[in-house]
């Protein structure tokens, strides 16, 4: 039984290896002398911001899972600037770390830094979000949600609403950060969904930036410019929370006169749409930290890693959000 066992073992093991090749040489253990201690271990991580309560929530899983691991972690915060993530990526290779995790801001741009990280021989993981990269060996894994997913369930759950509806139902929707992968999916999944009946029609959509400043702004503009707006798809809740702020100056009620659809389900988000003034919030965790630990222990080890980890997630309505908001840890 137990010869069995290993024989299992072994075969998963190369199934693994083989399963890896495609990232090439990335995967090994940085240095490639075997595991270094887990205490000696340096990982930089190139943050997009502080733009939404997701990221607040995303940095403090991420600080709080090195810290309980005794990882060291060198972290920037790049104002959603892609130069500035580049050049802590390019510090971060200098001082020579032993990993680089980063979540790009946008999804093009990334090859000459990568390849830079590569040549050094650190291996790069990509948490949250992901690059357009055809060159797959320039990352070890894509730790993170199914984005175009979450547009779907978004989609699905304004499809069913007005199932019944004879009427055209004018749809705003506020985007990401142009170029981010998340704004580009949470789009695509949402209009595949939705073109399934003709009434459902985006009449405006345009970027917040995933800021509430950014959802106020955008919204204000659309209430002047749209004379009957149904329905707010916003793609992260911050910019729905301003797009509250927007309606409620117009003299319109929230959940009401104006239906709203979000992704994330933060707190803040969570309690807008338990008192009614958000319709439906599509779960995007942020809790990656312990996920990302584990990886970097698994190539410390000399192990592999699977090349994509979606992360798990769900979808809240308003008894929902009743329900979960108590137990809520962001
Ligand atoms: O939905 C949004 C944040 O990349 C999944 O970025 C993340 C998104 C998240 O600013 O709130």
């Amino acid at each position: 039984m137990k010869k069995l066992l290993s024989i299992v073992a072994a075969g998963a093991l190369l199934l693994g290896l083989a399963g890896c090749a495609s990232s090439g040489d990335s995967g090994d253990s940085a240095g490639g002398d075997g595991p270094k201690a887990v205490g000696d271990l340096v990982v930089g991580f190139a943050q997009v911001g502080a733009e939404s309560g997701w990221r607040t929530a995303n940095t403090k899983d991420i600080q709080d899972s090195f810290e309980e691991a005794g990882i060291e972690l060198k972290f920037s915060d790049a104002q959603q600037k892609q130069e500035n993530q580049i050049k802590a990526i390019r510090s971060y290779i200098q001082q020579g770390v032993d990993y680089i995790a980063f979540s790009p801001v946008v999804e093009t741009g990334w090859d000459a830094v990568l390849n830079e990280a590569k040549a050094a021989g650190i291996p790069v993981i990509l948490t949250d979000r992901a690059v357009d990269s055809k060159d797959t060996s320039l990352y070890v894994s894509f730790l993170g949600s199914d984005f175009i997913e979450e547009g779907k369930k978004a989609g699905q759950w304004v499809l069913d609403q007005y199932k019944d509806s004879t009427e055209p139902v004018n749809i705003v929707q506020l985007e990401g950060t142009t170029g981010a992968a998340p704004a580009i999916d949470r789009a695509e999944g949402f209009a595949e969904v939705i073109a399934d009946n003709e009434n459902l029609k985006v009449v405006a959509s345009q970027t917040g930036d995933f800021t509430r400043a950014g959802g106020k702004q955008v919204m204000e503009a659309m209430l002047k410019s749209q004379p009957d707006i149904d329905l707010v798809y916003a793609h992260n809740d911050d910019m729905g929370l301003g797009a509250i702020e927007a309606i409620e100056a117009a003299g319109l009620v929230p959940g009401k006169d104006i239906k709203i659809v979000t992704v994330d389900a933060v707190h803040d988000g969570m309690q807008a749409l338990a008192d009614g003034k958000i319709n439906f919030i599509v779960e995007c965790s942020p809790l990656l930290g312990a996920q990302l630990v584990d990886i970097i222990k698994t190539l410390n080890d000399g192990g592999t890693v699977e090349p994509r980890i979606i992360t798990e997630e769900t979808t809240f309505t308003q008894e929902q959000a009743i329900e979960a908001l108590p137990d809520r840890k962001y």
